[in-house]
């Protein structure tokens, strides 16, 4: 399947819904490919990584001409090259890509295919290329995204977050008004591609529109958006630190640290950060009452809760302390987070549902309103790895490997039912299976 979805040098998400690259669809896809094809795990991050801009931001989709006018926003809508930053390839052509970015999970995943090239050299050498690319890419989000230096990084769009309508954004996206004839008029694509029921509804793809207009009458100059960026000439109105988002950051800056020793660079600026996240989010974003981490509302300058799997997140990067991982332990092995706690007769657990099961929004089959989604599960499952609790490990485990076999390698699967939603033969779905089977 994964060959099937092979366009030249990278991987797409699924053909239909998604024709082109997107940014951490391909760090997820090259960890499984590096199993079993590792030149092709590299050529997948390589060809990310050209879309990459002179100020170090990694866009989150690069655009294939083969697909043009398949998916909405395409590259002339996002209109990168209004940046003076926007890549160029040899012959001085455009890169098309977008304007925003998706979770930093490609140090890792670039760790990941150095330790599994059977060649040593060839590792090392792969880690030199990958090195300042990493780097860049950290710095601008410490640089642009950090302004007031805690250590976490704000992301601009729900886009950003990878988890495009989660319960996380309706309050934040939700005061952004969209007054008649405030942006250009617009058709959406998705929906010819999914059942329109599991997608998010037009006011709220209104608000990711204006959200993409605002940035670009910035020329993506991220000062200026951040300043001045909002529809009043005020700052940027969708500024969050989302606790998923920060926390594979801190684990990719400890994974660039373990690089950059690898190949005599400084490894110390990265393991510092890393540890300042840590502090940071156990100090002000853990809730003792849920035992999960909340998100920071940086245009409301207040913290918010809502009780998303993404709150479980910090365990990949090891920031819990004992204590608080056998509380989320609890926590997201309850009802609230698996309909059945105890097993179900079909012997799946339906783990782990995207947003709490109590909760009056919760909806088993709505995107990222409650599904099961295969890379949770496994940035969740590797972190429980991290702390030995091998029981839900292996319910995770479990749930990833049957849920599948039942219905395909699905976007995502109904958290009551099992049923497979969203697109079809979706790559990530089959890559983390490759890497958990490994
Ligand atoms: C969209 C490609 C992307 C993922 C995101 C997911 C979805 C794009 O698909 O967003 O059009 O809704 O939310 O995480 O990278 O698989």
């Amino acid at each position: 399947m994964l060959r099937k979805n092979r366009r030249g040098d990278h991987t797409i998400p699924s053909a239909g819904l998604y024709p082109h690259q997107w940014s951490w669809d391909s760090a997820f896809i090259a960890i499984g490919l590096s199993h079993y094809d590792v030149p092709a795990a590299k050529q997948e991050l390589r060809s990310l990584f050209r879309g990459q801009w002179a100020n170090g931001l990694l866009p989150h989709m690069i655009f294939n001409r083969e697909a043009d006018g398949e998916y909405f926003p395409g590259p002339d809508w996002w209109d990168a090259a209004r940046s003076p930053h926007a890549p160029k390839d040899e012959n001085g052509e455009p890169i098309r890509t977008s304007g925003i970015v998706q979770p930093p999970v490609h140090a890792t995943a670039v760790l990941h295919v150095a330790d599994r090239d059977p060649d040593p050299a060839a590792a090392s050498a792969w880690l030199r290329e990958m090195h300042p690319k990493l780097v860049a890419w950290h710095d601008y989000l410490y640089r642009e995204r950090d302004p007031d230096g805690n250590g976490l990084v704000s992301i601009r769009h729900p886009w950003e977050s990878g988890m495009d309508n989660s319960p996380l954004w309706d309050e934040p996206l939700g005061r952004l008004d969209v007054p008649a004839g405030s942006i250009p008029d617009y058709r959406r694509s998705d929906r010819d591609n999914a059942d329109p029921a599991g997608r998010p509804d037009d006011k709220t793809y209104d608000r990711y529109i204006l959200l993409v207009e605002l940035a670009k009458a910035c020329d993506y100059d991220e000062r200026m958006l951040r300043e001045s960026g909002g529809a009043d000439g005020g700052p940027f109105p969708f500024l969050v630190e989302d606790v998923l988002f920060n926390s594979l950051l801190a684990r990719s800056e400890a994974d660039l640290a373990e690089i950059a020793r690898r190949v005599g660079a400084d490894d110390e600026v990265h393991r510092r950060r890393a540890e300042t996240s840590r502090k940071y989010l156990n100090a002000n974003l853990w809730c003792p009452d849920t035992h999960m981490y909340r998100n920071y509302d940086l245009a409301a300058d207040e913290p918010f809760l809502r009780r998303v799997a993404g709150g479980f997140a910090p365990l990949f990067a090891g920031i819990p302390d004992r204590l608080q991982a056998e509380q989320m332990r609890r926590r997201m092995s309850s009802a609230s987070f698996t309909a059945c706690s105890e097993g179900c007769e079909d012997g799946v657990a339906y783990a782990i549902a995207t947003f709490d099961r109590d909760h009056a929004d919760y909806d088993p089959d709505q995107y990222w309103r409650g599904p099961v989604w295969m890379n949770l599960d496994w940035l969740l499952l590797v972190g429980l790895r991290r702390y030995e609790m091998a029981t839900e490990e292996n319910v995770l485990r479990d749930s990833m490997l049957k849920l599948p076999a039942a219905e395909g390698f699905r976007e995502h699967y109904d958290a009551e039912e099992g049923d497979g939603g969203g697109a079809q033969d979706f790559s990530w779905s089959a890559a983390l299976l490759i890497d958990l089977a490994a």
